[in-house]
């Protein structure tokens, strides 16, 4: 829609010509450290929609060029948080278009004089889903796509200003294209006798509902003006010894040195190394196991990069520590192998969504779903439908629960959005994401979409490039992509790893006949294998449930079905997993917020926990199974239930 969305294309176009197609510089999670510091922007922000008829009163009226009080009314804005459940105003919560932010802040003094070899970043953990950044007015980055981190150097600019009061003004807009990821389209209804004049909505082919807004932190922080830019890390270990192998870059300064330390989880110094790029050997290592794969699960050394540079008679030093998991991953015709071991997902897709906060991250949220994890005796998760926040991929890192990280390639459907535009973005969001997660020994695969029309004759030129490219950047992972088409018509599924596969039998088809379940799961199985003789994992399965509904026999939507849809699915996984059948994923850990339609009661109801993450009863059958099978595939010496929690 040209008139409402001017501004957004606009800016689009120009980000495609700004981004090359390898990223510039690294995207170093933002730590303290003893040559950094940190400062969160989280909180209340100023905020206005712009409801204008063509969302852009914001840019004819530079509303970044002043405090944005000073152009109209306001109202109080969480961040992190999506905006859409904050008020009581309906508009509010489907707003589609630009809405500003604006926060100020005081930059501390000893960041901003020029003489003191500085660097100050400005950075966004993720903000839906086209943002433009100003500082005190002045435009300072943009970026296209939510789920992801981006930054801005805005050194010079505070270093010009004379005060160190700070003005951050942040335009986001959540329109979705064709183009986007995910993609969206935006639909006019003219007819003037059934809608207003101008009415319009915006259509996606996804199951989630569109939150939108600044997601995940917002920081400022400072490193030397000479500093370390990216670390690469990939692990391997033979005959009883690891290896760290290493890459670093520096910015700022072609006159430096730079040693690394790697340390133990008991901060013992383990070895040490000179230069950017070898191999750290650690004897004995401690590898980095999966929760329920060992007695101490996500076993993280820290690797410590010490930078000390020379810019004429200056002399910075710049100390950044990652840390890392000693592992390996592999994927044979009927396996995937952990540190040589057969690796079983026993796991959930999750979605970051909650009350009020929608897709803001939420601390307490996050302990809880890792606590839940744990209780459910889960190994694993899916990012489903997009790349988590860093906060939550930490503590997978540290709690040994493995992902498979998605790209928000979800709801690809239209012809149109496997062109060359398309692609071209979703290369583009690969990079973005390899570059963030590159280096967390918990993501052991990247899934590049779900559900895609992968049946189209486009889908084979585009999954094979989007693969391709993706592991370029990562030779390290598979990759996959998860698919519902027809195992025989599937065009993608020649390029990927590991087969994932959606099935909903006795729910979208076969409403309400359990008895069909095992027979046609079964023939899915033997389908994909013959074909293409790769392990499998179930990436979906489940029912919507209402929790407090009950019927003997099991109706739909009752918790006595859901229970038996998973029992009926479990009977044949039980057999497949003997064979290639390499995990299961449960459809979904909690229900979440949907789009409004006739087939959703508030939202999809697929969780085996409420909203509120209460279980119903099908959660107690799925601890039951995990808590058995991690028993029973010798993946945990036997224990009970309460080893962990
Ligand atoms: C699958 C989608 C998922 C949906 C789920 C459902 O991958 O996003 O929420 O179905 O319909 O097709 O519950």
């Amino acid at each position: 829609m040209i008139t409402i969305m001017m501004g957004y294309f606009v800016a689009f176009s120009f980000s495609m010509l700004a981004l090359s197609w390898a990223l510039e510089g690294g995207m170093l999670y933002p730590k303290d450290s003893p040559s950094r510091e940190l400062k969160e922007l989280n909180g209340l922000w100023s905020f206005r929609a712009d409801f204008s008829d063509r969302r852009d009163q914001g840019f004819q009226q530079q509303w970044y060029s002043r405090p944005l009080r000073e152009s109209g009314p306001i109202i109080d804005m969480p961040v992190p948080a999506s905006f859409n459940d904050i008020t009581q105003d309906a508009k509010l919560r489907d707003f589609i278009g630009w809405v500003w932010y604006e926060k100020e802040v005081w930059i501390p003094q000893p960041w901003v004089s020029a003489s003191a070899g500085k660097r100050v970043v400005l950075r966004v953990g993720s903000a839906h889903y086209y943002s433009i950044v100003w500082v005190n007015g002045a435009k300072v980055t943009q970026h296209e796509g939510g789920h992801l981190p981006f930054e801005a150097d805005i050194t010079k600019l505070i270093q010009s200003s004379p005060m160190a009061l700070c003005r951050i003004t942040i335009a986001v807009n959540n329109t979705l294209t064709l183009h986007t990821l995910p993609p969206g389209s935006i639909q006019h209804k003219a007819d003037n006798s059934r809608y207003p004049p101008g009415y319009f909505v915006q259509n996606t082919n996804f199951d989630f509902f569109n939150y939108a807004g600044i997601h995940r932190p917002v920081v400022l922080y400072m490193t030397p003006s000479a500093y370390i830019d990216d670390i690469t890390l990939t692990t391997t270990f033979a005959d009883n010894v690891g290896s760290v192998n290493y890459k670093v870059s520096v910015k700022g300064s072609s006159d430096f040195t730079v040693s690394l330390n790697l340390y133990d989880a008991r901060s013992k110094l383990v070895a040490t190394a000179l230069g950017l790029e070898g191999h750290l050997l650690v004897p004995s290592p401690n590898l980095w196991w999966p929760y329920l794969m060992h007695d101490t699960p996500g076993y993280l050394y820290s690797f410590e990069v010490v930078m000390k540079a020379k810019n004429g008679s200056n002399q910075y030093q710049d100390i950044y520590t990652l840390p890392v998991g000693i592992r390996t991953v592999e994927v044979t015709k009927t396996q995937f192998l952990i540190n040589g071991k057969p690796f079983y997902f026993q796991g959930v897709n999750k979605h970051e969504d909650a009350d009020i906060r929608g897709k803001g991250l939420d601390w307490p949220l996050i302990v809880k779903d890792f606590n839940l994890l744990k209780w459910l005796g889960a190994n694993s998760f899916r990012t489903s439908h997009y790349p988590y926040a860093e906060e939550i991929m930490d503590m997978c890192d540290r709690y040994g629960i493995v992902v498979i990280d998605e790209c928000p390639g979800v709801g690809i459907k239209n012809p149109e959005s496997f062109g060359e535009k398309s692609l071209a973005h979703h290369l583009i969001v690969m990079e973005e994401q390899v570059r963030r997660d590159k280096n967390r020994p918990s993501v052991v695969m990247w899934s590049v979409a779900n559900e895609p029309a992968s049946q189209l004759p486009a889908a084979g030129y585009y999954f094979k490039t989007v693969i391709a490219h993706t592991k370029s950047f990562d030779p390290t992972r598979p990759v996959t992509f998860v698919s519902n088409s027809n195992y025989s018509s599937d065009k993608g599924a020649p390029y990927v790893d590991v087969i994932c596969v959606n099935s909903y039998f006795s729910w979208y088809h076969d409403s309400g006949h359990l008895e069909v379940i095992e027979l046609q799961l079964n023939t899915q199985f033997d389908n994909w294998y013959r074909l293409y003789q790769k392990p499998i994992i179930q990436s979906e399965y489940g029912a919507d449930t209402i929790p407090g509904f009950h019927t003997d026999p099991p109706l739909m939507f009752t918790e006595e079905y859901q229970k038996a849809v998973l029992q009926n699915y479990h009977a044949i996984f039980d057999k497949k997993m003997k064979q290639n059948l390499i995990g299961e994923l449960i459809w979904n850990f909690a229900d979440f917020m949907t789009a409004q339609s006739i087939t959703r009661v508030v939202g999809n109801k697929k969780g085996i926990f409420t909203r509120q993450r209460q279980p119903k009863s099908a959660a107690f059958v799925l601890r039951d199974r995990y808590w058995k099978l991690a028993n029973k595939t010798g993946m945990l010496p036997p224990l009970p239930k309460t080893h962990y929690l």
